[in-house]
């Protein structure tokens, strides 16, 4: 018999029989069984009523050198260390993502696409889960018996609440302890993701404290899509967009989440013309999850000049409220003004959404990344690059600014933003409803 199942066997004599033999027992396989007075003494019969006779001898009287040895002892907490589905990228950050309906779904395909494998897609209709390309083990179907919740937020949500503890269950079995950040994926606009968001925002942070994250809500964000004005023609739409996005607004200013993102596809379906439908959502998705992915991989990295270092990236995933993220290449690097004003661009250029005040930021960081020769070679580069950092802290009312130079064998130059903290652009969202007033 193994020294497992002998301490279990222990185990489960002195919790049964705690009162006889307790003493007895452990007194066979320990110094203190030398110690006549282990036994405890009967007692007198008269004072005992039935019942008592056969409770626990009172052992509070006892000596110090008598108090038993339990097998138990011999037992170490051992930390419970669980990897999971096994990740594939290089980063800072070890990110899991819970994605719900359609659109969600989508998203942390993207991602588990670049590597970041410990992805679960949940959804109210199995003929989405089989369009996509994750392993069956990390799709859940959450049966309400309908097929689809048909753009009925309350389905969304009471799926998710009818299925919580398999979905935590299944989040704790794919993702693993190893885990940082959570984000949860969805499109505003549906049934499914908009009336599960919330639930599924509660289901991650009860993950993240199981892994002994004692602040939750500092480890788990929310990407959200807002509709287009095409689809916010519909009034269902329009209200469910709106509903979701006020909520979890709220969820976001009051530090409950974050960061919340919030890719806005009316622009990007402007920046984006002539896709065909087909390419039309995996490039966007393949886009917001590239550019998430490049902050996490730089602050991975060392670099000879400045580094954006994990605990950099990680104050600004952390600063609540909502963030946004900004790529720009920049020609004419060696004109300070057009370095500067490329970082303005970056935040226009931006294919999230329009309406933050950036003045409301709390952190930030800028990347620049340039050729290894131009690096090397370029009169002045340094100070222009200082220069675009300065302009950026001054477009955040002085937000914190981290900042990240780095090289690599493109010779091109592109500055990286990432602003956190953000206010709720109030004034976006509600024009969702406005588009359905003006075009019913
Ligand atoms: N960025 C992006 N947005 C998407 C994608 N697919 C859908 N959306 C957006 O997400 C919104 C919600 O659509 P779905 O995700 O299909 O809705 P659902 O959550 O499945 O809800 P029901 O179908 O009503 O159960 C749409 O109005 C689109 O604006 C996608 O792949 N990428
Ligand atoms: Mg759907």
């Amino acid at each position: 018999m193994t020294a497992k199942k002998n301490s279990k066997k222990g185990v489960r004599k002195s919790v049964k029989k705690v009162a006889k033999t307790s003493v007895r027992k452990t007194s066979k396989t320990t110094p203190i069984k030398k110690v006549k007075t282990a036994r405890p003494k009967p007692v007198a019969k008269k004072n005992v009523s039935a019942q008592v006779k056969t409770s626990a001898p009172k052992p509070a009287k006892a000596k110090k050198e008598m108090i038993p040895v339990l097998d138990l002892e011999r037992y170490e907490v051992k930390t419970v260390c669980e990897t999971g589905v096994k990740d594939n990228f290089v980063g800072s950050t070890r990110f899991a993502w819970i994605g719900s309906g359609q659109c969600g779904g989508r998203i942390v395909k993207a991602f588990y696409d670049l590597g970041y494998k410990k992805a679960v897609a949940v959804n109210t209709t199995y003929h989405d889960l089989d369009l996509l390309g994750l392993p069956p083990s990390q799709k859940f179907l959450m049966d309400i018996g309908e097929k689809g919740a048909g753009k009925d937020m309350g389905r969304g949500q009471q799926a998710a609440a009818q299925w919580r503890q398999d979905i935590l269950h299944l989040t704790r079995k794919t993702f693993g302890t190893e885990v940082d950040h959570v984000m949860v994926c969805f499109g505003a606009g549906g049934g499914t993701g908009g009336g599960s968001a919330a639930e599924l925002v509660s289901i991650a942070k009860d993950y993240v404290y199981s892994i002994g994250k004692t602040e939750p809500h500092k480890h788990v964000g929310v990407i959200m899509t807002l509709p287009t004005n095409g689809e916010a023609n519909s009034p269902q739409v329009a209200e469910n967009a709106y509903q979701v996005a006020a909520e979890l607004g709220k969820m976001a200013s009051k530090g409950q989440i974050s960061p919340l993102i919030i890719i806005d596809n009316e622009k990007i379906s402007r920046m984006y013309p002539g896709k065909t439908v087909r390419e039309f959502w995996p490039s966007v998705n393949n886009t917001v999850a590239g550019m998430f992915d490049i902050f996490n991989r730089l602050s991975s990295l060392s670099s000879p000049y400045t580094t954006l270092d994990p605990v950099d990236y990680q104050s600004i995933l952390k600063a609540g409220g909502c963030a946004i993220m900004g790529l720009t290449r920049v020609e004419k690097y060696k004109d300070r003004f057009a370095l500067s004003s490329a970082v303005k661009q970056n935040l226009e250029k931006t294919l999230l959404s329009n309406g933050f005040d950036l003045s409301t930021a709390k952190v930030a960081g800028c990347i620049v990344v340039g050729g290894r020769r131009m690096m090397a070679n370029t009169p002045n580069l340094q100070d222009n690059i200082n220069f675009a950092f300065d302009v950026l802290a001054d477009l955040t009312g002085k937000a914190t600014i981290h900042r990240g130079i780095y090289e690599d064998g493109r010779e091109a130059l592109r500055v990286y933003t990432i602003i956190g903290g953000l206010d709720f652009p109030t004034q976006r969202v509600e024009e969702l409803l406005a588009t359905q007033m003006v075009t019913a």
